[in-house]
């Protein structure tokens, strides 16, 4: 499959491709008036946009109905997508949960900020611990009048300094960990994390609806004097593959033939699809839509074992390989952004933090590693900034406490499959699904992208992420 092929399968008309082979990084621009507003203008009583970060947990680059999924149905999703921009190249900064949430609430390589791996409840299974010193999104927002929120899942830390209370949050209403062993009773390794605030809770009901419920009691809250950054992190539809079970029914009645574990992740999803839309119809009832910058992301590529789809990319959760991190991604914001506008330009989560901030005319003082895509968002065109990217994943188990790591410079990306084993390299323009490795034919590619990460890893050998005691 070459390029012209692969766009063709994503649903790139010839229109959609002309433009990407003659611009590249933007979207189709907005009217001149609305393009020409001030970023940061927004209408709220303060000026500012208010945002809405919503990310998923695990959801495949394929697990979407406008992402070629035949047998899920995602219609709230879709259409925010469709009311705004659509990324077709959106990375997760890291194939697992942890590293890829510091990089967005960081704006920095997750290597950088202590989190290379994921954070569990037990040391020896700890692979990162955030650094304290590190400003995170809402800590960044604060000085310019912003109230933050988290709704649903953290996994940056269990206990004091490194909870969302200590980070920046004024308000938290979710889980800590890195899963829950079920949707309903909410424990993990015998613990409970559910708090409010600090304050330890156990509330009944499907994790999903619950914090559906517990995002649109807090954007009812607000008011248009104050902007707000609500971060609602869902845990769905990351395993265990537990949809309430009346979805399922309703998906294995519509779907006859339906593989039983595929029948249970679809269900998760179409489950959390209608939380995101009651959490948006929320937002319209405030009359707060407007101003409102909503992103909508995942954290990782699906899990193929479990039912995931990652459309045609090769493998999934995990893997540095595309279908590892390339994620859905859309963002609306209301006569800003123009509907059913579409993008090529790479961009990973720790670039949603600089755009933000970017939106709301705060200055990013402190060094990150994200680079703000608003202009792309707000129609202007111009050179996305020519980079090198790194994926990386630290891990126990088969990777005995090793990592792997990736760059991408251009359409060429060299990657390490296991911890030791020979890296390998490919086009992705010539070969999107990565099936033929040129790192023996390329050898002058190969040396110099090798060069480019030996230096990166260079920097990440500097940051302590070894969790301290016990
Ligand atoms: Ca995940």
């Amino acid at each position: 499959m070459n390029r012209r092929e692969f766009l063709g399968h994503i649903g790139f008309g010839a229109m959609g491709a002309t433009a990407l082979a003659a611009g590249g990084s933007g979207g189709r621009a907005l009217g001149a008036d609305a393009a020409s507003r001030d970023a940061g203008g927004g209408e709220s009583g303060a000026g500012k946009p208010n945002f809405l970060v919503i990310l998923v947990d695990d959801l495949g680059w394929g697990d979407l109905s406008s992402y070629g999924a035949a047998d899920l149905k995602t219609p709230h999703i879709d259409r925010l997508i469709a009311q705004g921009m659509r990324f077709d190249l959106a990375y997760a900064n890291c194939p697992v949960c942890s590293p890829t949430r510091a990089a967005l609430l960081t704006g920095r390589y997750q290597d950088l900020v202590g989190v290379p791996g994921v954070i569990r409840h037990y040391r020896a299974g700890s692979w990162g611990n955030l650094i304290e010193s590190v400003p995170l999104l809402p800590q960044v927002l604060k000085p310019a009048g912003y109230t933050s929120a988290l709704v649903g899942k953290w996994h940056l830390g269990l206990e004091p300094p490194d909870t969302p209370m200590d980070r920046g949050f004024d308000h938290f209403h979710g889980f800590l960990g890195d899963m829950m062993e079920d949707y309903y009773t909410h424990r993990r390794g015998g613990h409970n994390y559910m708090r409010l605030g600090r304050q330890e809770i156990d509330p009944k009901g499907h994790a999903t609806d619950l914090f559906t419920e517990w995002a649109c009691a807090w954007l009812r809250e607000q008011k248009p004097a104050r902007p707000w950054c609500l971060y609602l992190a869902y845990n769905a539809p990351h395993v265990p593959t537990q949809p309430p079970p009346e979805w399922l029914e309703r998906v294995k009645a519509r779907e006859p033939g339906i593989d039983e574990n595929r029948a249970r992740l679809v269900a998760l999803i179409e489950h959390m699809d209608h939380g995101i839309g009651q959490v948006l119809e929320a937002l319209d009832e405030t009359a707060l839509a407007k101003d409102t910058l909503v992103v909508f992301t995942s954290d990782n590529g699906g899990e193929t074992g479990f039912g995931a789809r990652n459309g045609p990319l090769r493998d999934g959760k995990g893997t540095l390989y595309e279908g590892g991190i390339r994620v859905p991604m859309g963002v609306r914001w209301p006569g800003r952004v123009a509907p059913g506008s579409r993008s090529e330009r790479i961009v990973l989560s720790m670039d949603i933090l600089p755009t933000l901030c970017e939106a709301a005319g705060v200055a990013v003082k402190h060094e990150i590693d994200g680079a703000s895509f608003l202009s792309t968002l707000l129609g202007k065109g111009g050179a996305a900034p020519q980079r090198d990217l790194f994926w990386g994943r630290r891990e126990g188990g088969p990777f005995k406490g090793g990592a792997v790591y990736a760059i991408r410079r251009g359409d060429w990306k060299l990657l390490e499959p296991m911890p030791g084993k020979p890296l390998e390299l490919y086009n992705l323009a010539d070969d999107p699904l990565e099936q033929k490795d040129r790192a023996q034919t390329d050898r002058a590619t190969f040396e110099a992208l090798k060069k480019a990460l030996d230096a990166q890893l260079a920097r990440y050998a500097k940051v302590p992420w070894k969790p301290e005691g016990k």
